[in-house]
């Protein structure tokens, strides 16, 4: 076990953990369930690494109350989890998938059940197939689409939820999905994405209202912001610097929390990002105020120009700024090749707090790594990285506060082992290992320690019992 010690959070924060709908659920063609983007293109050739889908993934659908009891017994007080769309929409609009509807209320109940609040994404990314095929986030139809979508969910489970998030990293499903095309729905357009971006910003807005009117009590969405570095100080790469701060960062922060669009994102798209997609009003919808926004962080990037491709149809997309390697920061990498720099969340979120008055207060709704877990002779995974990780992130968030930052919770990534898109299977974020032979659980040592992290802050914090 480690002896990484436990970082002192203040009285009253939350911890919790965090899984999505289309990593872990499985049972993916069934009750009624139809298909999603992901469910295509994982199914494609050569997509995913070694093909993997997310058919069975965790076989969670099934599997759900040992899991909730394995949330149960890590002590946590939160756990967020996404809604899969098209089961509760098959057809992403129109009628409504009565078994996917229970699905989610019978996961809620145990969860109450076991005194744990749920957090509830409504899109991680696997968008209906058959909304993808009138356009999917290209156009604004789909942003109306998951308006209707969020009314549903909020009229049935609003009762129970306490927190909604509306999008989980836009950022991924507009320029990842668009126009890297490493994800679904695996699109290389510069102007598709563009357009995506703001539709769902738009689908935001329109879903906080919807959510507002039915009582919902948080709301907020979840970001993917990035504390970005150049790689040389050569006039180039300082300005990939600056095109990669609009791209990552200002394309959702300035439109949230300061009602306008980035000052420079003319100059990083050429004249495209003011696009007819834009209505008068959008920006008034997209920064209605929120309860929190959810940050996900996992590690900082550097960026270095990358030469445009003559043979690119688009002027200018995420795909002309590259990722500097090796690692500068001379730090340990996961798995994923991400280096471990947990400084860098403190500087992101004082960055942040900092830039924007309005910043409402802030979750961390994901961190973690992933790591090459192994289960040793005695029966259990002795991830020392992991709850080292874990430590120094945990610690960082300390450190942000102490600066002033309103940090109110923590979700750990991941409950379990999960499909981690693209890269398939191989690589492992859980505290609890999942084998995918038997889709047995085995707690990891970081699991034990995140128990006693959580036991630990609760004895110091809350006033003993008169
Ligand atoms: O697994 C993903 C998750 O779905 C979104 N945020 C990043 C995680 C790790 O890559």
């Amino acid at each position: 076990m480690s002896r990484s010690a436990f970082p002192e959070l203040p009285p009253g924060f939350r911890f919790g953990a965090a899984t999505a709908a289309y990593q872990i659920e499985g049972a993916h063609d069934e009750d009624g369930r139809g298909p999603s983007i992901w469910d295509t293109y994982s199914h494609t050739p050569g997509r995913t690494l070694g093909g993997a889908t997310g058919d069975t993934a965790c076989d969670h659908y099934h599997r759900y109350p040992e899991d909730v009891a394995l949330l149960r017994e890590l002590g946590v007080e939160g756990y967020r989890f996404s809604i899969s769309w098209p089961r509760l929409l098959p057809d992403g609009t129109g009628a409504v998938n009565p078994k996917g509807l229970d699905f989610y209320d019978r996961l809620i109940d145990e969860l109450l059940a076991a005194g744990i609040a749920p957090a509830v994404t409504l899109y991680h990314w696997d968008l209906p197939q058959a909304l993808e095929e009138r356009g999917g986030w290209r156009v604004r139809e789909t942003a109306e689409a998951f308006a209707d979508y969020a009314a549903l969910a909020a009229e049935r489970y609003g009762d129970r939820v306490e927190r909604w998030i509306t999008l989980n990293e836009p950022f991924c499903s507009a320029f990842v999905g668009y126009a890297e095309g490493r994800h679904a729905p695996g699109a290389r357009e510069g102007r598709g994405a563009l357009a995506a971006a703001h539709h769902l910003l738009v689908a935001h807005g329109l879903a906080v209202r919807e959510l507002r009117a039915a009582g919902a009590r948080e709301v907020g969405i979840t970001l993917n912001l990035d504390r970005l570095h150049a790689a040389s100080d050569r006039s180039e790469d300082l300005a990939a610097l600056r095109r990669a701060e609009v791209l990552h960062n200002e394309v959702w922060t300035e439109p949230l929390f300061a009602g306008r669009y980035p000052e420079h994102e003319a100059e990083t798209w050429e004249g495209l990002a003011d696009g007819p997609w834009r209505r008068p009003g959008d920006l008034q919808l997209i920064g209605a105020p929120m309860d929190f926004v959810g940050i996900n962080f996992y590690r900082p990037i550097t960026v270095e120009a990358v030469p445009h491709r003559e043979d690119d149809p688009e002027p200018r997309t995420a795909m002309d700024i590259g990722v500097a390697e090796p690692n500068p920061y001379g730090t340990r990498l996961t798995t994923m090749g991400w280096p471990v720099v947990p400084s860098a969340l403190t500087g992101l979120l004082r960055g942040l707090h900092s830039r924007y008055p309005q910043l409402p207060p802030v979750w961390i709704t994901e961190n973690g790594s992933a790591e090459a877990d192994t289960v040793a002779p005695d029966g259990r995974v002795h991830d020392e990285e992991r709850i080292d990780y874990l430590a120094g992130h945990l610690a960082a968030v300390v450190d942000a506060i102490a600066a002033g930052v309103d940090v109110r919770g923590y979700y750990v990534w991941s409950l379990l082992d999960n499909f981690e898109w693209a890269r398939g299977y191989e690589q492992r974020f859980g505290l609890v290992r999942v084998d995918y032979d038997t889709l047995t659980r085995i707690p990891k040592d970081s699991y034990h320690w995140y128990r006693g992290l959580i036991t630990a802050h609760r004895a110091r914090t809350e006033e003993p019992a008169r």
